[in-house]
């Protein structure tokens, strides 16, 4: 842990977790740097100190020195992408990689931090043509269904099957918030179209309902933020951008874990940047709010 968080930590101060796959796997170099400094800039200005979560070379580290944060962002960093399954052996091959909401979530916790904004939360893949079921399920779930921290997102991609995502949050049993919708969000959109089982309004209201729900069960939370709503994308570009995202995939061969980073990388260039500006608003929201819950968490 860096000083500043386990001094927060000590002295009850609000703490928000960052993740770093969103960072090297999620925005182009040179773009990831700048949000990265004001994802943590806009925690502090919400009250909370803020920890960006990844391994380097052998060590887990939650709260970035400025020069780590840097070094995780740099063209050609070349990070591996560590779910929880891969910080054990990272960690004892002495190597580094960047965390997903899956790993983020469980160092998080490790450290005694209870709330973590990210953008989007890895889901149930759409099964690939031909198969009628799909394996591949993001571990971001299960962590979810274990780990006791609330995570502030703005849904998942629509390149995911997201009814099904709701369904196995609710098998996992982890409460889903529409923080002042009723309708779940699809991360550049502010609607799915499916319903969210509990709307709260406030970071009072969130953080009540994780205070309550911490009396009698240990899983996760899910406080799902729509994109604020001048930086939605057009439904339209959305859809095409995906079709074309998906084709490519399937002509790649693109599998498992890369899947996700291949889809944001063809959103990003073929939608002239429009969606990073989309990405940055509502990741930057994310993390406003999370800090919000967390002031109100630690008072
Ligand atoms: N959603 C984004 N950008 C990202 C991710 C999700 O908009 O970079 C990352 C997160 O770190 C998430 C991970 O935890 O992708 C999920 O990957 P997988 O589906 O391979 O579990
Ligand atoms: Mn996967």
């Amino acid at each position: 842990m860096s000083a500043e968080v386990a001094d927060a930590l000590s002295d009850g101060t609000a703490v928000v977790a960052l993740e770093s796959t969103l960072l090297s796997h999620g925005l182009p170099p040179g773009r990831n740097l700048d949000v990265a400094r004001r994802l943590e800039q806009v925690v502090r200005d919400a009250g909370a100190v803020p920890a960006t979560i990844a391994v380097l070379d052998g060590t887990a580290l939650v709260g970035l020195s400025p020069a780590q944060l840097e070094r995780i962002c740099a063209p050609g960093a070349d990070l591996a992408k560590l779910s929880v399954r891969d910080l054990g052996p990272t960690i004892a091959r002495g190597r580094s990689g960047a965390t997903t909401v899956a790993s983020t979530s469980v160092l998080a916790h490790a450290a005694g931090i209870g709330v973590f904004a990210t953008g989007g939360l890895g889901g149930v893949h759409l099964p690939v043509p031909g198969s009628t079921v799909t394996w591949d399920v993001s571990a971001d779930l299960g962590a979810l269904e274990r780990t006791p921290v609330l995570v502030v997102c703005s849904g998942m991609k629509s390149i995911l099957d997201i009814a099904a995502t709701l369904e196995v949050l609710e098998t996992n049993s982890v409460p889903v918030l529409g923080y002042g919708v009723d309708e779940f969000p699809a991360f550049y959109l502010r609607s799915s179209g499916l319903p969210v089982p509990h709307r709260v309004d406030d970071p009072r209201q969130v953080a009540a309902a994780v205070s309550a729900h911490r009396h009698f069960a240990d899983s996760g939370v899910l406080l799902a933020n729509p994109i604020p709503a001048e930086a939605e994308m057009d439904a339209g570009l959305h859809d095409r951008l995906l079709a074309e995202g998906l084709d490519l995939v399937k002509a790649r061969n693109v599998h498992g874990s890369d899947v996700t980073p291949v889809l944001l990388e063809h959103f990003h260039t073929a939608s002239g940047g429009v969606s990073l500006d989309a990405n940055e608003a509502l990741v930057l929201a994310n993390a406003a709010l999370a800090a919000q819950v967390a002031v109100e968490l630690a008072s």
